[in-house]
């Protein structure tokens, strides 16, 4: 049994030039997993832009499973987020997104006050540590983009009242990106893209036939 898994990055913001997540979805396109069917796509970073380019690829692809990925300079961790609030924007204005906007605690919709992921966030960061890879969960997907995106992708399969699982993955910035700023918490490209691919096998085991127990939605 094949099931189709749609996994997205971003492109670079806030004044840097690459965006980690954007290059490990697209070295994932090349890979093949068993019994996965893999879709990629990179965001804009830009408010509602995201959600609407992502719900068109959910629309496309009919995936089983959305993976979404960002970068979280200044974390040190790869770290499943475990929910998405319904609000948008940051006080700080190095948070505006590339075309500008800024906006400050916006609702993003008219969807309960926060969503939790369907993924299986705990089995995730389980399988990371079993690897090797430094990761924990995270209760916070801030305010930016990110989280955005998140919220609306699930507040719209909870519409929809789709089987879909899905939720979001914040990464640290890579090795390369420290050439710019040596002080930033880092991994190495080829751990990340390790570690998408344990990401990727493991929802595999949680949607039907891949033999994990149902989890609850946040765990
Ligand atoms: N990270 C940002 C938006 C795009 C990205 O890769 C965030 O954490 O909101």
């Amino acid at each position: 049994m094949s099931h189709t898994i749609l996994v997205t990055g971003y492109e670079p913001f806030g004044g840097r030039d690459i965006n980690p997540t954007g290059q490990l979805v697209t070295s994932l396109a090349g890979r093949s997993v068993p019994g996965v069917e893999l879709h990629t796509a990179v965001l804009p970073v830009v408010y509602d832009e995201c959600v609407d380019v992502l719900l068109a690829e959910v629309a496309r692809s009919e995936p089983d499973a959305v993976i979404a990925c960002g970068l979280a300079a200044g974390r040190s961790e790869i770290t499943p987020e475990r929910v998405a609030i319904n609000v948008k924007g940051t006080s700080d204005p190095a948070y505006a997104d590339n075309t500008g906007t800024c906006p400050l605690d916006e609702p993003i919709g008219d969807g309960p006050d926060g969503l939790f992921a369907t993924l299986p966030v705990r089995a995730i960061q389980r399988a990371l540590v079993a690897a090797g890879i430094p990761s924990s969960v995270s209760n916070t997907a801030g305010s930016f983009v990110c989280n955005n995106t998140m919220y609306g992708l699930l507040d719209h399969l909870r519409r929809q009242g789709s089987a879909t699982l899905a939720g979001f993955i914040h990464f640290p910035a890579s090795a390369e990106m420290t050439a710019a700023e040596p002080s930033l918490p880092n991994l190495p490209l080829e751990t990340m893209e390790r570690a998408l691919l344990i990401a990727v096998e493991t929802v595999a085991e949680y949607l039907p036939g891949g033999g994990a127990p149902e989890v609850s939605s946040g765990l």
